[in-house]
């Protein structure tokens, strides 16, 4: 509190010279609610922050022979994701290049990965454990908007 009634006691002496002290004190009142106003709105702006600080938007993708299902996958740039990998089948790899992500997906077992995209585009996520004859063609795509 001291360090608070320093600064006020100057400001009443600067303005002091120009006018009355009832204007001093309705000026000095005026500038310390204005800066405990905007404290609190500082204050609830960092609250309400946190408060916005949402879970990743989960996604589910089942990989089967020889689809993802679904094949297209819409998110938005800048927002957590987290993927939800099952297989319906066989052990297939969650594979997407521009993102550095690379799962293997076991049968009957779920495989999670979460990420954020920084860049807009459309991405293809493939298959990076052969699993049959058609594994070359087990291709999706995720589009960041
Ligand atoms: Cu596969």
């Amino acid at each position: 509190m001291s360090k608070l009634a320093r600064p006020r006691r100057t400001e009443r002496k600067k303005v002091g010279t120009h006018g009355s002290h009832r204007v001093t004190m309705h000026y000095t009142g005026t500038l310390l609610i204005m800066s405990r106003l905007f404290f609190v709105i500082l204050l609830s702006g960092v609250l309400v922050g946190c408060a916005h600080k949402q879970p990743p938007q989960r996604i589910n993708i089942t990989m089967k022979k020889y689809e993802f299902v679904p094949a297209e996958v819409h998110i938005k740039r800048g927002q957590r994701v987290l993927f939800v990998v099952t297989s319906a089948d066989t052990q297939h790899g969650f594979h997407v290049e521009a993102f550095g992500i690379n799962e293997p997906v076991k049968k009957g077992q779920t495989a999670e990965v979460e990420f954020e995209s920084d860049r807009a585009g459309t991405f293809p996520m493939n298959c990076s454990i052969i699993c049959g004859a058609m594994h070359d063609d087990m291709v999706g795509k995720i589009v960041v908007e």
